[in-house]
């Protein structure tokens, strides 16, 4: 699967089929490259044999690869796609031009027709099967591409791609989103390839870079913070927003006044922030995966524990230059990488201070005003329009934001036009086709769903006069069950009951409260010299441009940590009932540290059974709900203090929650561990001021202690379905 997934990521990456919206550096435009292999010239008539549709239904479902000949010429095409020509190597081999990739026909028998067709692409294969005999008919939509500097207030021009449908009788609404990312290759071949819903409906598209992003002038400024509104010459992304509203719908021909606006992740953080005074002719949102703090728990920390990996690698992929630079360690594990660095400050050394926001985690470890300032959930406290929210349990990058930001929304949503969907999937992951994440299962594409029956519905109400749908307030995916629910409200408040999953001797988990024994806690010590991989290794670094695990990690099996000395981990009996969580998570740890500073992390796992029939899972550990905590920050996050050796503590770390069914056969497991290294950064577990700034001496070993008695009773609190 991960081959598959790599493979067909290299295609989008140079074939422009869209990857996840609009995503990070690492997976914006890549310029076609020219193979230097020179065509043999084959009797035209001996293609007809592998003419008609290729599918691998396993790996890419609703992917249709066909190949068709036009005179002495030869084509492939992928759904959606534009076509692309082929040139023949040999009478079965053809290689292409617009990427470095091969295609080998297989025939059953001499002079027969090909049964499946071979793709060749960076050493990696992928086997289609031949489904029909005709190509796929061409449905796409033809697009007319306007490139824009659209001034604002300020002056500032920005750069915007604006695609018309070539014929449309009636007048349509914009659809927009906005991105540091780069929209030079928004073509009318990736929108039918990306949004085939939106095109079947029919809209103008609009897609800018934001300021000082790529084509557009003006300064980039990283999750740039609310304007000072006394200064009537001050802008932001909301005011930028707006003016580029205004001139849209004076200037763009055959609009009918509507505009929505959507995207994923920093173009989701955008969906919000154009929220805020918005324009009148803006009536839908779709803030997706939305970053809303990235102190607390989006992107760059999580409860104040620094993401040194994903703060590094993905500041470096947007600030030294306009277009962005992707990071790779090569061959070089990035474990082994970031541990050679010894202390944090070493790798600020290395960095020689040219990334402005690295320099600002440096200047503001703790929750101070200059976080507070860039959290959407502190400054957005109310939606005129009709927004909608989406965000996955398995979101490696904004997990926190979605649901933070439908929190502050709803308090005062009452219009009731703010609604949340949740799904399993991981960043952006309803933009890719199919039922998996990772090795996981989910059962009918939970994509497709969610794009045909919910997001299309919702932008034609509210944008086109389309019949109102069926929308609930909460759409949350049940996985485990494998089944979407409605909510009323998220959490819900009926149908639930509270439940806690207590820690207990003996390596055990159950929902009865511990008694008295004899041993009062487990203990473990942790290293920062050898500290616990988050995920399995060797770790590519995050969108290393051969490919990355970092994805999926979320969802990677947790029997890659068995064995090791510094995590605890405590599994309830056999389940001989489905048992489903609905709701908030959140662990409540008893613990003590020999150290003065400490982080946990805590993990909620399904164990799948010994004897799961499905190929790899017997025995699976599946992350449902985890987060870490940093114990400086138990009292205050502005204010960290050091924690007394020795002394018990209650820390308590919100695991943001998650509607999933642990079924009949499986275990409930808990693990406990300090280090989750390169992601974390380490702590010293001394405390030290400011863990930027600390030594290698600081960094010492801790002997931890998880209590699980009456008076320390460690448990995670729940809410189970009834
Ligand atoms: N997760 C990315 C990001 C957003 C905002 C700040 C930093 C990173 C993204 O995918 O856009």
């Amino acid at each position: 699967m991960k081959q598959a997934r790599n493979l067909i990521f290299l295609l989008i990456a140079f074939i422009f089929f869209v990857y996840g919206g609009f995503a990070p550096a690492a997976f914006a435009q890549q310029t076609p490259v020219s193979a230097e292999q020179t065509a043999v010239r084959i009797d035209p008539a001996v293609f007809d044999a592998y003419v008609g549709q290729y599918e691998n239904r396993e790996n890419l479902p609703g992917m249709v690869f066909s190949f068709f000949r036009q005179g002495d010429k030869f084509y492939g095409q992928m759904t959606g796609q534009e076509q692309f020509e082929i040139f023949p190597k040999s009478e079965t081999a053809f290689f292409l031009k617009v990427v470095p990739a091969e295609v080998e026909f297989v025939r059953d028998a001499a002079g027969g027709k090909a049964s499946s067709v071979v793709l060749r692409q960076n050493g990696r294969t992928l086997a289609f099967k031949r489904t029909a005999d005709q190509p796929a008919k061409n449905t796409n939509v033809a697009y007319v591409r306007a490139d824009e500097m659209i001034p604002m207030r300020d002056g500032t021009k920005l750069h915007t791609v604006i695609l018309t449908p070539e014929k449309s009788g009636e007048a349509l609404p914009i659809l927009m989103s906005r991105t540091p990312y780069g929209v030079d290759g928004l073509t009318s071949s990736r929108i039918n390839a990306g949004q085939p819903e939106f095109v079947k409906d029919g809209y103008i598209f609009v897609f800018q870079d934001i300021r000082g992003t790529h084509g557009s002038e003006g300064d980039f400024l990283m999750n740039r913070p609310l304007r000072d509104k006394k200064d009537a010459k001050s802008v932001d992304e909301s005011t930028d927003t707006y003016d580029t509203i205004d001139w849209l719908v004076k200037n763009v021909k055959n609009n009918n006044g509507r505009v929505g606006i959507f995207g994923v992740s920093y173009p989701g953080w955008l969906a919000a922030v154009a929220l805020v005074d918005p324009h009148p002719a803006l009536k839908a949102s779709s803030p997706q995966a939305p970053m809303v703090d990235t102190w607390m728990g989006d992107d760059f920390f999580h409860n104040g524990a620094f993401r040194q990996a994903y703060g590094h690698e993905y500041v470096f992929s947007m600030e030294p230059t306009k277009q962005g630079r992707d990071v790779s360690f090569g061959k070089e594990d990035a474990y082994d990488w970031y541990l050679s660095k010894k202390t944090l400050a070493a790798v600020t050394d290395y960095l020689g201070g040219r990334l402005p926001t690295w320099n600002n985690f440096v200047a503001h470890p703790a929750y101070d005003e200059f976080w507070q300032a860039r959290a959407a959930d502190l400054y957005i406290k109310h939606a005129t329009v009709p927004t909608m929210i989406v965000g996955g349990w398995w979101d490696q990058e904004d997990m926190y934001g979605p649901l933070a930001l439908y929190k502050a929304l709803e308090k005062t949503d009452k219009e009731n036009i703010v609604t949340l969907v949740m799904g399993p999937w991981n960043h952006g992951g309803w933009n890719r086709p199919g039922n998996r994440l990772g090795a996981v299962d989910f059962g009918e594409d939970p994509s497709k769903y969610f794009r045909e029956k919910i997001q299309a519905p919702w932008f034609a109400y509210y944008l086109k006069g389309s019949p109102k749908p069926n929308h609930a307030e909460a759409t949350v995916f049940q996985s485990g069950r494998n089944q979407w629910m409605s909510y009323d409200a998220w959490p819900p408040k009926t149908g639930v009951a509270p439940a806690e999953i207590y820690m207990q001797s003996g390596g055990k988990v159950s929902f009865v409260k511990p008694s008295k024994s004899d041993t009062q806690f487990d203990s473990y010590v942790s290293d920062p010299a050898n500290p616990v991989p988050y995920r399995k290794r060797p770790i590519e670094a995050t969108y290393d441009p051969n490919g990355s695990g970092w994805r999926t990690w979320l969802v990677q099996d947790q029997r890659f940590l068995e064995g090791r000395p510094d995590t605890l981990r405590w599994s309830s009996d056999v389940l001989d009932r489905e048992t489903t969580i609905t709701g908030d998570v959140v662990a409540h740890l008893f613990a003590s540290t020999s150290g003065s500073d400490s982080d946990w992390i805590v993990k909620l796992i399904d164990v799948y059974p010994a004897d799961d029939a499905r190929p790899g899972m017997a025995g699976y550990q599946l992350m449902v709900a985890e987060e870490i905590f940093r114990g400086r920050y138990r009292k205050s996050f502005s204010k960290p203090e050091a924690i007394a050796p020795d002394k018990v503590e209650e820390y308590t770390v919100d695991l943001r929650g998650n509607n999933y069914t642990f079924l009949k056969g499986h275990r409930i497991m808990v693990e406990v561990q300090s280090t989750w290294f390169p992601l974390y950064d380490r702590n010293p577990q001394k405390f030290v001021p400011n863990i930027f700034l600390a030594a290698a001496g600081d960094y010492v070993m801790a002997t931890q202690k998880i209590y699980r008695t009456p008076e320390y009773p460690s448990h995670i609190s729940v809410t189970l379905a009834k």
